[in-house]
């Protein structure tokens, strides 16, 4: 029998991005749980994070940009069996996919969310995405991003995620740990990952990290959504990483019995029968 193994091919990635330790963490995540490739789906859309699943080799969608989540909400939903992970940037998730990020929490589909935040179009080479600190100087942006950025680990808070994590692509040993608990929570897991673009962020730099970012303390309580969004609001000179909220709640499958108990959708039979007489009456 083959054991397939999981690999990561050749990259178009610049030398010291980034990416290469956030596809090292999925590895890395991915084979401590014991998932193997065919079990697993990592969706994107379009971008240079978004091809984490054309260097992964697991199972791979690839949609449009901003579109990530629907195509894997929708795999989550008729084949339960299968770990979904959508693995994709900050414009795909917050920019242009914004609204499906807002309703995706509401739906709690059980999928999990890696963003790679390097707070910048990087594919575009390097417009201002919803994340961009304000005041940044881009080649489109000359007299710096007029917006205040968008704060995607409150807004997820806010918005009722029962799993909402900031990590950072230069510790890789805490990136698996967060990695792992995401992947086997029930539910839609967030994990916001500050990910440094050493050609078009020259500003968010893996030093600038270095030098701001601390994890949460161990008595940190988790389950307190007030101190999680306190927390969610700090960035300054010091950014927290580690889960920064986490509470169980009815998953989508949870609320629908015919999800929740059973095989999964595509392993049951189809009675072509019933659907035509559907059918017939829209004639
Ligand atoms: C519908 C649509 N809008 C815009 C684009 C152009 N586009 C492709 S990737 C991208 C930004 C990618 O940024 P991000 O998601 O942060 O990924 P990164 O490249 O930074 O990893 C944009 C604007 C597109 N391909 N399709
Ligand atoms: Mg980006």
């Amino acid at each position: 029998m083959c054991e397939y193994k999981y690999s990561i091919s050749e990259t178009a990635w610049c030398p010291g991005c980034g990416n290469f330790e956030i596809i090292a963490a999925l590895q890395s995540a991915l084979e401590q749980l014991g998932r193997k490739p065919h079990e697993v789906l990592l969706a994107a859309g379009i971008g240079q994070a978004a091809k984490t699943p054309q260097y992964l080799n697991a199972n791979g969608f690839c949609g449009l940009h901003g579109r990530s989540l629907p195509p894997a909400a929708a795999a989550k939903i008729v084949n339960k069996a299968l770990t979904v992970i959508v693995d994709t940037g900050d414009g795909d998730s917050y920019g242009e996919g914004g609204n499906h990020f807002l309703h995706n929490i509401r739906r709690n589909v059980d999928i999990t969310h890696f963003v790679h935040n390097n707070q910048i179009y990087a594919l575009t080479k390097g417009q201002a995405s919803p994340t961009t600190d304000q005041k940044m100087v881009t080649e489109v942006q000359p007299e710096g991003s007029m917006h205040e950025p968008l704060n995607p680990v409150l807004l997820a808070v806010s918005l009722g995620a029962g799993f909402v994590a900031r990590a950072f692509s230069g510790d890789r040993e805490q990136l698996i740990t967060i990695m792992k608990e995401a992947i086997n929570y029930k539910g839609y897991a967030l994990v916001d990952i500050l990910q440094p673009c050493v050609t078009f962020n020259k500003i968010n730099t893996f030093q600038w990290y270095n030098k701001r970012v601390y994890k949460l303390a161990d008595d940190y309580n988790a389950s307190d959504k007030l101190a999680a969004m306190e927390k969610a609001m700090e960035w300054s000179d010091r950014i927290p990483t580690g889960i920064l909220y986490r509470q169980d709640k009815p998953s989508f499958h949870d609320k629908l019995d015919f999800l929740r108990t059973g095989a999964p959708l595509i392993d049951r039979p189809i009675d072509l029968d019933r659907i035509k007489s559907y059918m017939s009456d829209f004639k």
